[in-house]
Protein backbone atom coordinates (compact mmCIF):
# COMPACT_ATOMS: atom_id res chain seq x y z
CA UNK A 1 0.00 0.00 0.00
CA UNK A 2 1.16 3.62 -0.77
CA UNK A 3 1.42 6.16 1.95
CA UNK A 4 0.02 9.18 0.72
CA UNK A 5 2.53 12.21 1.25
CA UNK A 6 1.90 14.17 4.27
CA UNK A 7 2.11 17.82 3.07
CA UNK A 8 5.25 19.68 4.11
CA UNK A 9 4.80 21.93 6.83
CA UNK A 10 8.19 23.29 7.36
CA UNK A 11 9.02 23.51 3.67
CA UNK A 12 8.52 27.25 4.15
CA UNK A 13 11.67 29.00 2.45
CA UNK A 14 13.10 31.29 5.14
CA UNK A 15 13.18 35.15 4.99
CA UNK A 16 16.38 37.26 4.89
CA UNK A 17 18.42 34.38 5.92
CA UNK A 18 21.80 35.07 6.50
CA UNK A 19 24.51 32.54 7.00
CA UNK A 20 27.48 34.21 9.13
CA UNK A 21 30.53 33.86 6.78
CA UNK A 22 34.70 33.49 8.29
CA UNK A 23 34.95 37.04 6.42
CA UNK A 24 32.21 38.65 9.07
CA UNK A 25 33.61 38.34 12.50
CA UNK A 26 30.95 41.05 13.93
CA UNK A 27 28.16 38.85 12.75
CA UNK A 28 29.55 35.71 14.00
CA UNK A 29 30.41 37.28 17.43
CA UNK A 30 26.29 38.37 17.59
CA UNK A 31 25.05 34.73 16.66
CA UNK A 32 27.53 32.98 19.29
CA UNK A 33 26.45 35.71 21.79
CA UNK A 34 22.60 34.45 20.60
CA UNK A 35 23.23 30.96 20.98
CA UNK A 36 25.02 31.39 24.67
CA UNK A 37 21.87 33.20 25.44
CA UNK A 38 20.03 30.42 24.31
CA UNK A 39 17.63 32.15 21.56
CA UNK A 40 14.92 29.87 21.07
CA UNK A 41 14.00 31.85 17.85
CA UNK A 42 17.22 30.37 16.57
CA UNK A 43 16.34 27.17 16.29
CA UNK A 44 13.40 27.18 13.79
CA UNK A 45 15.54 28.92 11.22
CA UNK A 46 19.31 29.65 11.52
CA UNK A 47 20.33 26.46 13.39
CA UNK A 48 18.76 23.79 10.76
CA UNK A 49 20.67 26.46 8.38
CA UNK A 50 23.59 26.17 10.09
CA UNK A 51 23.16 22.04 10.47
CA UNK A 52 23.00 21.84 6.55
CA UNK A 53 25.91 24.38 5.88
CA UNK A 54 28.72 22.64 8.82
CA UNK A 55 30.60 19.67 8.54
CA UNK A 56 33.35 20.53 6.71
CA UNK A 57 35.49 21.82 9.60
CA UNK A 58 38.10 19.82 11.10
CA UNK A 59 37.53 19.89 15.20
CA UNK A 60 39.88 19.69 17.52
CA UNK A 61 39.87 19.87 21.08
CA UNK A 62 42.89 20.39 23.36
CA UNK A 63 42.24 19.85 27.34
CA UNK A 64 44.84 19.73 30.06
CA UNK A 65 45.26 20.89 33.44
CA UNK A 66 45.75 24.03 34.12
CA UNK A 67 49.22 26.19 33.41
CA UNK A 68 50.15 23.37 31.05
CA UNK A 69 50.59 25.31 28.24
CA UNK A 70 46.99 25.16 26.62
CA UNK A 71 46.53 28.70 25.54
CA UNK A 72 50.22 28.90 24.55
CA UNK A 73 50.19 25.84 22.00
CA UNK A 74 47.14 26.98 20.25
CA UNK A 75 48.91 30.20 19.38
CA UNK A 76 51.98 28.49 17.74
CA UNK A 77 49.63 25.69 16.44
CA UNK A 78 47.50 28.93 14.67
CA UNK A 79 50.27 30.10 13.79
CA UNK A 80 51.74 27.12 11.89
CA UNK A 81 48.04 26.32 10.43
CA UNK A 82 47.88 30.16 8.99
CA UNK A 83 51.46 29.58 7.30
CA UNK A 84 49.82 26.35 5.48
CA UNK A 85 46.38 28.98 4.35
CA UNK A 86 43.87 27.82 6.75
CA UNK A 87 41.64 29.84 8.56
CA UNK A 88 40.91 28.91 11.49
CA UNK A 89 38.43 29.69 14.89
CA UNK A 90 39.56 28.97 18.28
CA UNK A 91 36.98 28.71 20.92
CA UNK A 92 37.80 28.98 24.93
CA UNK A 93 35.42 27.27 26.50
CA UNK A 94 35.72 28.26 31.00
CA UNK A 95 32.78 26.92 32.99
CA UNK A 96 34.28 27.99 36.09
CA UNK A 97 34.52 31.60 34.69
CA UNK A 98 31.34 33.76 35.38
CA UNK A 99 32.40 36.66 32.53
CA UNK A 100 33.91 36.10 29.28
CA UNK A 101 37.25 37.94 30.01
CA UNK A 102 38.29 37.17 33.66
CA UNK A 103 40.66 34.12 33.95
CA UNK A 104 40.56 34.15 29.61
CA UNK A 105 42.58 37.59 29.58
CA UNK A 106 45.55 36.67 29.86
CA UNK A 107 44.89 34.08 26.63
CA UNK A 108 43.45 37.00 25.22
CA UNK A 109 47.19 38.89 25.64
CA UNK A 110 48.50 35.79 23.95
CA UNK A 111 46.56 35.70 21.05
CA UNK A 112 46.47 39.67 20.88
CA UNK A 113 49.37 39.12 17.60
CA UNK A 114 46.10 37.50 15.07
CA UNK A 115 43.92 40.59 16.19
CA UNK A 116 44.41 41.97 13.09
CA UNK A 117 44.92 38.95 10.86
CA UNK A 118 41.16 38.28 8.62
CA UNK A 119 41.69 34.42 8.87
CA UNK A 120 41.85 34.05 12.89
CA UNK A 121 38.84 34.27 14.93
CA UNK A 122 38.74 33.58 18.60
CA UNK A 123 35.73 33.51 21.20
CA UNK A 124 36.33 33.39 24.98
CA UNK A 125 32.93 32.14 26.85
CA UNK A 126 32.05 31.61 30.13
CA UNK A 127 29.07 29.33 30.77
CA UNK A 128 28.58 28.54 34.77
CA UNK A 129 25.02 28.22 35.89
CA UNK A 130 23.53 27.06 32.82
CA UNK A 131 22.22 23.60 33.69
CA UNK A 132 23.41 21.34 30.52
CA UNK A 133 23.95 24.33 29.20
CA UNK A 134 27.84 24.09 28.26
CA UNK A 135 27.70 21.14 25.81
CA UNK A 136 24.93 22.28 23.78
CA UNK A 137 25.46 25.89 23.25
CA UNK A 138 29.30 24.86 23.19
CA UNK A 139 27.78 22.52 20.50
CA UNK A 140 26.10 25.26 18.47
CA UNK A 141 28.85 27.76 18.33
CA UNK A 142 31.32 24.89 16.90
CA UNK A 143 28.37 24.16 14.52
CA UNK A 144 27.91 28.07 13.12
CA UNK A 145 32.01 28.30 13.44
CA UNK A 146 32.58 25.33 11.01
CA UNK A 147 29.17 26.65 8.86
CA UNK A 148 30.71 29.81 8.85
CA UNK A 149 33.79 27.89 6.32
CA UNK A 150 36.80 27.82 8.74
CA UNK A 151 38.99 25.42 7.81
CA UNK A 152 39.95 24.59 11.56
CA UNK A 153 38.09 24.76 14.72
CA UNK A 154 40.31 24.56 18.32
CA UNK A 155 38.76 24.09 21.40
CA UNK A 156 40.41 24.98 24.39
CA UNK A 157 38.88 23.51 27.47
CA UNK A 158 40.20 23.50 31.13
CA UNK A 159 40.85 20.05 32.22
CA UNK A 160 38.98 20.41 35.37
CA UNK A 161 35.92 18.33 36.36
CA UNK A 162 33.48 17.01 33.39
CA UNK A 163 34.39 19.58 31.23
CA UNK A 164 36.50 17.31 29.25
CA UNK A 165 34.45 14.78 28.59
CA UNK A 166 31.96 17.14 27.51
CA UNK A 167 34.36 18.61 25.05
CA UNK A 168 35.66 15.35 23.76
CA UNK A 169 31.63 14.62 22.59
CA UNK A 170 32.24 18.01 20.59
CA UNK A 171 34.86 17.57 18.52
CA UNK A 172 36.45 14.71 15.81
CA UNK A 173 39.77 14.68 18.13
CA UNK A 174 40.97 15.34 21.41
CA UNK A 175 44.21 16.26 22.30
CA UNK A 176 45.31 15.89 25.95
CA UNK A 177 48.05 18.39 26.99
CA UNK A 178 49.96 17.28 29.38
CA UNK A 179 53.86 19.14 30.81
CA UNK A 180 56.46 17.87 33.26
CA UNK A 181 54.66 19.62 36.16
CA UNK A 182 51.45 17.35 35.61
CA UNK A 183 52.61 14.43 37.96
CA UNK A 184 53.30 10.71 36.90
CA UNK A 185 50.81 8.04 35.04
CA UNK A 186 49.13 7.21 38.25
CA UNK A 187 47.75 11.05 38.98
CA UNK A 188 46.94 11.45 35.63
CA UNK A 189 44.60 8.21 35.25
CA UNK A 190 42.82 9.18 38.71
CA UNK A 191 42.58 12.67 36.99
CA UNK A 192 40.96 10.97 34.04
CA UNK A 193 42.95 12.23 31.69
CA UNK A 194 43.96 9.20 30.01
CA UNK A 195 41.11 7.49 28.74
CA UNK A 196 39.76 10.66 26.29
CA UNK A 197 43.11 11.44 24.67
CA UNK A 198 43.24 10.38 21.01
CA UNK A 199 46.39 12.45 21.25
CA UNK A 200 49.03 13.18 23.88
CA UNK A 201 51.17 16.26 23.71
CA UNK A 202 53.85 16.64 26.52
CA UNK A 203 54.40 20.69 26.47
CA UNK A 204 57.29 21.91 27.98
CA UNK A 205 59.92 19.57 26.50
CA UNK A 206 62.61 22.18 27.57
CA UNK A 207 62.34 21.25 31.17
CA UNK A 208 63.56 18.10 33.03
CA UNK A 209 60.80 15.63 33.50
CA UNK A 210 59.13 15.81 30.26
CA UNK A 211 61.13 12.72 28.65
CA UNK A 212 60.52 10.10 31.55
CA UNK A 213 56.33 11.48 31.33
CA UNK A 214 56.75 10.94 27.51
CA UNK A 215 58.09 7.25 28.05
CA UNK A 216 55.51 6.89 30.20
CA UNK A 217 52.65 7.92 28.34
CA UNK A 218 53.68 5.63 25.44
CA UNK A 219 54.28 2.69 27.87
CA UNK A 220 50.80 3.17 29.00
CA UNK A 221 49.55 3.20 25.25
CA UNK A 222 50.90 0.59 24.43
CA UNK A 223 49.32 -1.48 27.39
CA UNK A 224 45.81 -1.11 25.64
CA UNK A 225 46.72 -1.13 22.12
CA UNK A 226 45.33 -3.74 19.76
CA UNK A 227 41.43 -4.68 18.22
CA UNK A 228 41.27 -2.08 15.76
CA UNK A 229 41.51 0.57 17.96
CA UNK A 230 43.31 3.56 17.55
CA UNK A 231 46.46 3.91 19.31
CA UNK A 232 47.12 7.48 20.55
CA UNK A 233 50.34 9.18 19.64
CA UNK A 234 52.48 10.81 22.73
CA UNK A 235 54.13 13.48 20.91
CA UNK A 236 56.52 16.04 22.90
CA UNK A 237 56.15 20.15 21.88
CA UNK A 238 57.51 23.18 22.97
CA UNK A 239 54.71 25.48 22.81
CA UNK A 240 56.31 28.57 23.80
CA UNK A 241 59.22 27.94 21.07
CA UNK A 242 56.45 27.02 18.74
CA UNK A 243 58.33 23.81 18.32
CA UNK A 244 56.54 20.64 17.50
CA UNK A 245 53.63 22.18 16.05
CA UNK A 246 54.17 20.23 12.31
CA UNK A 247 54.42 17.27 13.99
CA UNK A 248 51.28 17.78 15.81
CA UNK A 249 49.50 18.61 13.10
CA UNK A 250 50.12 15.47 10.95
CA UNK A 251 49.22 13.62 13.87
CA UNK A 252 45.82 15.22 14.11
CA UNK A 253 45.75 14.51 10.18
CA UNK A 254 46.46 10.48 10.40
CA UNK A 255 43.25 10.68 13.36
CA UNK A 256 40.72 12.57 10.82
CA UNK A 257 42.02 9.65 8.53
CA UNK A 258 41.15 7.22 10.89
CA UNK A 259 38.28 8.56 11.39
CA UNK A 260 36.43 8.21 7.94
CA UNK A 261 38.71 5.15 6.67
CA UNK A 262 38.43 2.30 9.76
CA UNK A 263 35.15 1.04 10.96
CA UNK A 264 36.01 1.85 14.51
CA UNK A 265 36.74 5.68 13.62
CA UNK A 266 33.18 5.80 11.49
CA UNK A 267 31.36 3.83 14.53
CA UNK A 268 32.42 6.49 16.72
CA UNK A 269 31.29 9.62 14.29
CA UNK A 270 28.04 8.07 14.20
CA UNK A 271 28.41 7.35 17.69
CA UNK A 272 28.36 11.42 18.07
CA UNK A 273 25.71 12.29 15.68
CA UNK A 274 23.26 10.28 17.55
CA UNK A 275 24.29 11.78 20.95
CA UNK A 276 23.82 15.26 19.08
CA UNK A 277 20.07 14.18 18.22
CA UNK A 278 19.68 13.05 21.78
CA UNK A 279 21.11 16.43 23.28
CA UNK A 280 18.70 18.55 20.95
CA UNK A 281 16.04 16.09 22.28
CA UNK A 282 16.83 16.28 25.91
CA UNK A 283 16.69 20.12 25.87
CA UNK A 284 13.39 20.62 23.90
CA UNK A 285 11.64 18.05 26.71
CA UNK A 286 13.14 19.99 29.19
CA UNK A 287 11.94 22.91 28.34
CA UNK A 288 8.11 21.70 28.05
CA UNK A 289 8.21 19.78 31.24
CA UNK A 290 9.79 23.56 32.63
CA UNK A 291 6.66 24.98 31.03
CA UNK A 292 4.14 22.84 32.58
CA UNK A 293 6.12 23.06 36.20
CA UNK A 294 5.09 26.48 36.16
CA UNK A 295 1.22 26.08 34.77
CA UNK A 296 -1.92 26.11 37.10
CA UNK A 297 -2.49 22.89 35.86
CA UNK A 298 0.73 21.59 36.95
CA UNK A 299 -0.19 23.25 40.58
CA UNK A 300 -3.49 21.52 40.74
CA UNK A 301 -2.17 17.86 40.11
CA UNK A 302 1.19 18.98 43.04
CA UNK A 303 -2.13 20.39 45.35
CA UNK A 304 -3.90 16.75 44.99
CA UNK A 305 -0.96 15.39 45.61
CA UNK A 306 -0.13 16.99 49.06
CA UNK A 307 -4.29 16.20 49.60
CA UNK A 308 -3.64 12.36 49.01
CA UNK A 309 -5.49 12.39 46.23
CA UNK A 310 -3.32 11.02 44.46
CA UNK A 311 0.08 9.19 44.54
CA UNK A 312 3.33 10.87 42.97
CA UNK A 313 3.24 8.14 40.30
CA UNK A 314 -0.35 8.54 39.27
CA UNK A 315 0.44 12.50 39.02
CA UNK A 316 3.51 12.21 37.12
CA UNK A 317 1.17 9.78 34.77
CA UNK A 318 -1.21 12.98 34.37
CA UNK A 319 1.53 15.44 33.94
CA UNK A 320 3.14 13.38 31.10
CA UNK A 321 -0.23 13.47 29.07
CA UNK A 322 -0.25 17.18 29.70
CA UNK A 323 3.59 18.24 28.26
CA UNK A 324 2.96 21.18 25.96
CA UNK A 325 3.63 21.08 22.28
CA UNK A 326 6.35 23.48 21.18
N1 LIG B 1 59.15 26.19 29.93
C1 LIG B 1 58.09 26.28 29.14
N2 LIG B 1 57.00 26.99 29.57
C2 LIG B 1 55.93 27.06 28.76
C3 LIG B 1 55.90 26.42 27.48
N3 LIG B 1 54.69 26.65 26.93
C4 LIG B 1 53.98 27.40 27.80
N4 LIG B 1 54.73 27.68 28.91
C5 LIG B 1 54.35 28.50 30.06
O1 LIG B 1 53.32 27.87 30.81
C6 LIG B 1 52.48 28.84 31.45
C7 LIG B 1 51.02 28.51 31.25
O2 LIG B 1 50.68 28.64 29.87
P1 LIG B 1 49.17 28.78 29.37
O3 LIG B 1 49.25 28.67 27.87
O4 LIG B 1 48.51 29.98 29.92
O5 LIG B 1 48.52 27.47 30.00
P2 LIG B 1 46.97 27.01 30.02
O6 LIG B 1 46.43 27.37 31.36
O7 LIG B 1 47.04 25.52 29.85
O8 LIG B 1 46.26 27.69 28.89
C8 LIG B 1 52.87 30.18 30.87
O9 LIG B 1 53.66 30.86 31.80
C9 LIG B 1 53.68 29.81 29.64
O10 LIG B 1 54.64 30.77 29.34
C10 LIG B 1 57.08 25.70 27.06
O11 LIG B 1 57.15 25.11 25.98
N5 LIG B 1 58.11 25.65 27.94
MG1 LIG C 1 44.50 28.86 28.81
Amino acid sequence: MKRKKAPKKSARPVQNLELPTWQSKATLARLLSRIEARDLTLRKTLLPALAKASGNARTVGITGPPGVGKSTMIASLVGHLRKAGKTVAVLAVDPSSPFTGGALLGDRVRMQEYALDAGVFIRSSGTRGHTGGVALSTRECLMALDAAGFDVVLVESAGVGQTEWDIRKLVQTTVVLLGPESGDGIQLMKAGLMEIADVFVVNKADLPGSDRLLAELRAWVEGGAGGGHWIPPALPVQAQAGRGMEELWKALETHAKFLTESPTGRDRQRDARRLELLEILEERLAERLSILWKSAKARKVAADLTDRVIDPYAAADRLERLLPRT
